[in-house]
C-alpha cells in the first residue's frame, strides 16, 4: 500500500496531521460533485490516485487500454448528464484516451479525460522528460475546454469548471492535465476543505424565447406534411414525457435517429423509420429535435429531400441552426424547456395532420414492413444478417430495458433497422463518426452505470477494436452478452487479392472460420458458438438469464455484407483505372 494512503506519512516541519495533498484534493474534489466512479488506466503518476479513489469508496473500473476507458466514460457521461471520467498516464496512455475524448465531443457526450502529466519545465523547454508532450495543446482542438490545475489550492475550482465545461450547454468532452508535481503538492487541510467547489445547477435550464416558440408553432400549423426528426441529443436531454406528449398531441409522424430510437417505442404508431426515405421526401416542414443535419441526414439536401422543406431546429446551440440549410425557425434552449413552452403553444388547438399524410405513411410502412417480414422469414444457412437479427430480435422484446450496444458495418445497419428499441438511451453506436472500437467501453461503462445487462452486437472486425476488454468484462464479473457477427472480415469476408500473384489475403478478410467464443473462456467468461437462429436465440437467453460475461460467435454467411454496408455512396470507387 502506497504511503500516500496514510496522510500521516506526509512529511512536514509543521503536523502533518493538519496536511492535505494533490491526491486527496483531486477526490474530494470528485465526490463533492456526486462522482463516484472513475474508468482509468493506471501508471506513472496517477497510480496513487486510482488507489486513494478505490480507498474513498469511489469505484475504479480498470481497463486494458485508454480508449475504452474512455469510451466507457463518455457513455456514462450520455446516459446520467453527469460527465464520465477517465483517469490516463501521461504522453501515450494520455493519446490513447484522447480518440475517446474527441469521439465524444463529436457526439456531444459529457467527459473530462483526467491525465498525469510529466513536469512542465522539462517537457516546455523539450528536454526529453519521461512521457513528455504539452497534453493541454494536444486536447484543446479536440475537446470543449483544455485545462491545466498547476497549485493544489485550485483543484477545487479546477475541477468545477472542467464539470461545468462538459455538462452545459452543448455537452462535450473537457480535458484536465494534473502534472506530477500538482498531486504531491501539500497544503492545509482546512485551508484544502475550503477550496472545495460544488457546481450549483451544473446543468441550468435555458428557457427558449417566446417569439421563437410562437414562429416554429405558426409553421408547423401550416404544415401540410409535417415531420418530427429525433436525434439522440433529445434522448440525452431526458425529457422524454415532453417529447412524447408533443408527439403524440400534434399526431406529427416521427422518426428516430439510431440512438433516439426507444425515446418512443419504436412500435408506435406514429413512428415512420419503416418509410424513411419517403418521410424525408415528401414532408413539406420538417422540425428537428436534437439532431444536426449533418453527413448522416445528407446534409439537409440533395435527393433524400426531395422537394423544397422549411425546418424548425430545436436545439441547445445558437450556433447548429444555419449550418447546412436555412433553418426558418430556430428554437433555441433545453429540449426540456423548448417543449414544455412548444406544446403549451400547442394547448389552445392544433389540428392534426391530414389523413391524406398520415395514410400515405401508412400505405408505406405497411409494404415496406411486409417485405421486411418475408426476407426475415427465411433461413438460409449460413446464417444471412436478417435470419440472425430475427433470432435476436425476438429474445430482446422480451428484455425492454436491456442495453443495446452495437458497431460493424453491414452488422450495425440492419441491427438499427431490425431490433426494435422500447426504452429511451438504450441504444449506444458508432454515432456521428460511425467510429469502430466503441464496443466493449461503452458495453462496460452501460452496465457499470445502469447496473443493467448489456447486448453487444459487433462486427468481427468492429469487435477486434476493443475485444482485449473482454477480460476486463470478466474481471468485474459484468452481465455483457457480446454477440460476433462473424462474417470472416470487413464487410464479407470472401473477397479475393487483386493480385493474383501474393500470397496475402485479401485487405478486407480476416481468419476464417474463427473461434471468438474461446477467447472469452480464456478468462473465464461462458463461449457460444452458434451457426442457426435456433442455436443464437437458445445461447442469448441463457446468457441474459445467467447475468454473466458471454460471447456468441454467430456463424454469418460470408458473402452477405455489401461493402462499407448502407454508406457505399460515401466510398470512392477507382475509375477506369486498371487496379
Ligand atoms: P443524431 O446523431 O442523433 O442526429 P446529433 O448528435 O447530431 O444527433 O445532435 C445532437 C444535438 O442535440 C446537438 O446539436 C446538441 O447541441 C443538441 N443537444 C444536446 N443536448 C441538448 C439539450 N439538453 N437540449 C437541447 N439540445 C441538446
Ligand atoms: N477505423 C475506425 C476507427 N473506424 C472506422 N469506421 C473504420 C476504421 C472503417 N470501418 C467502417 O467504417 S466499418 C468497419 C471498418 C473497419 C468494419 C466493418 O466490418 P465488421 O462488420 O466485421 O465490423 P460487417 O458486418 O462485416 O460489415
Ligand atoms: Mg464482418
Amino acid at each position: 500500500m502506497s504511503a500516500i494512503l496514510d496522510k500521516a506519512a506526509v512529511t512536514t516541519e509543521e503536523d502533518p496531521s493538519n496536511l492535505t495533498d494533490g491526491f486527496h484534493l483531486v477526490i474530494d474534489a470528485l465526490k463533492a460533485n456526486d462522482i463516484d466512479t472513475i474508468f482509468g488506466l493506471i501508471g506513472i503518476p496517477i497510480t496513487d490516485l486510482a488507489r486513494l479513489a478505490q480507498a474513498e469508496g469511489m469505484r475504479f473500473i480498470s481497463f486494458r487500454h485508454e480508449q475504452h476507458a474512455g469510451n466507457a466514460a463518455a457513455i456514462a457521461g450520455y446516459m446520467t448528464q453527469k460527465p464520465g471520467i477517465c483517469l490516463t498516464v501521461s504522453a501515450p496512455g494520455f493519446l490513447n484516451g484522447l480518440t475517446a475524448l474527441a469521439n465524444a465531443t463529436t457526439n456531444c457526450f459529457p467527459m473530462i479525460l483526467i491525465s498525469g502529466s510529466s513536469e512542465r519545465e522539462i517537457v516546455d523547454l523539450q528536454q526529453g522528460d519521461y512521457e513528455e508532450m504539452d497534453q493541454v495543446n494536444a486536447a484543446r482542438p479536440y475537446a470543449k475546454a483544455s485545462y491545466r490545475i498547476n497549485k493544489a489550492e485550485d483543484i477545487g475550482i479546477g475541477v468545477a469548471r472542467a464539470i461545468r465545461a462538459a455538462v452545459s450547454g452543448r455537452p462535450g468532452g473537457v480535458y484536465l492535465d494534473l502534472p506530477a508535481k500538482l498531486l504531491s503538492q501539500t497544503m492545509d487541510a482546512a485551508q484544502g476543505k475550503k477550496s472545495m467547489v460544488r457546481v450549483v445547477d451544473p446543468v441550468p435550464r435555458q428557457i427558449p424565447a417566446p417569439d421563437a416558440v410562437n414562429r416554429a408553432i405558426d409553421l408547423l400549423k401550416g404544415a401540410k406534411r409535417p415531420l418530427i426528426l429525433l436525434g439522440k441529443g433529445a434522448a440525452y436531454a431526458q425529457s422524454d414525457a415532453e417529447i412524447r406528449a408533443f408527439v403524440e398531441k400534434t399526431g406529427i409522424p416521427y422518426l428516430p435517429m439510431s440512438m433516439a430510437k426507444g425515446l418512443l417505442p419504436d412500435t408506435h404508431a406514429q413512428s415512420a423509420s419503416a418509410c424513411r426515405s419517403f418521410v424525408l421526401a415528401e414532408s413539406d416542414v420538417v422540425m428537428i429535435v436534437g439532431a444536426r443535419l449533418n453527413w448522416l441526414l445528407s446534409h439537409g439536401k440533395g435527393k433524400t429531400w426531395g422537394g423544397p422543406k422549411q425546418f424548425i431546429q430545436v436545439d441547445i446551440s445558437p450556433t447548429e441552426p444555419d449550418s447546412n440549410v436555412a433553418i426558418a425557425a430556430p428554437v433555441i434552449g433545453d429540449i426540456g424547456s423548448c417543449m414544455s413552452a412548444l406544446l403549451a403553444g400547442i394547448a389552445s388547438g392544433f389540428s392534426k395532420p391530414s389523413t391524406e399524410w398520415t395514410g400515405a405513411i401508412a400505405e408505406r410502412k405497411e409494404k415496406n414492413m411486409a417485405k421486411m417480414a418475408a426476407t426475415l422469414a427465411k433461413n438460409p444457412s449460413p446464417m444471412s444478417y436478417h435470419s440472425a437479427l430475427r433470432a435476436i430480435r425476438d429474445v430482446l422484446k422480451a428484455h425492454p430495458d436491456i442495453n443495446l450496444v452495437n458497431e460493424g458495418a453491414n452488422a450495425l445497419d440492419f441491427t438499427r433497422s431490425i431490433v426494435d428499441q422500447y426504452q429511451p438511451r438504450k441504444r449506444f453506436d458508432s454515432g456521428t463518426w460511425g467510429i469502430m472500437g466503441i464496443g466493449m467501453g461503452y458495453s462496460i461503462g452501460a452496465a457499470v452505470v445502469s447496473g443493467l445487462p448489456v447486448v453487444a452486437i459487433e462486427g468481427d472486425s468492429a469487435f477486434g477494436f476493443s475485444g482485449m476488454e473482454l477480460e476486463t468484462v470478466c474481471r468485474y464479473q459484468l452481465p455483457i452478452t457480446t454477440v460476433i457477427f462473424n462474417n470472416n472480415g470487413i464487410y464479407k469476408g470472401c473477397d479475393p487479392n487483386l493480385n493474383p500473384n501474393k500470397p496475402d489475403v485479401a485487405v478486407t478478410a480476416f481468419v476464417k472460420g474463427a473461434r471468438y467464443d474461446k477467447m472469452i473462456e480464456a478468462f473465464g467468461g461462458v463461449g457460444y458458438h452458434v451457426t442457426t437462429p435456433d442455436e443464437l436465440a437458445q445461447a442469448l437467453t441463457k446468457a441474459i438469464a445467467a447475468g454473466k460475461p458471454a460471447l456468441i460467435n454467430a456463424v454469418i454467411d460470408e458473402a452477405a455484407g455489401t461493402e462499407s454496408g448502407r454508406l457505399t455512396n460515401l466510398n470512392p470507387k477507382k475509375g477506369a483505372a486498371k487496379n
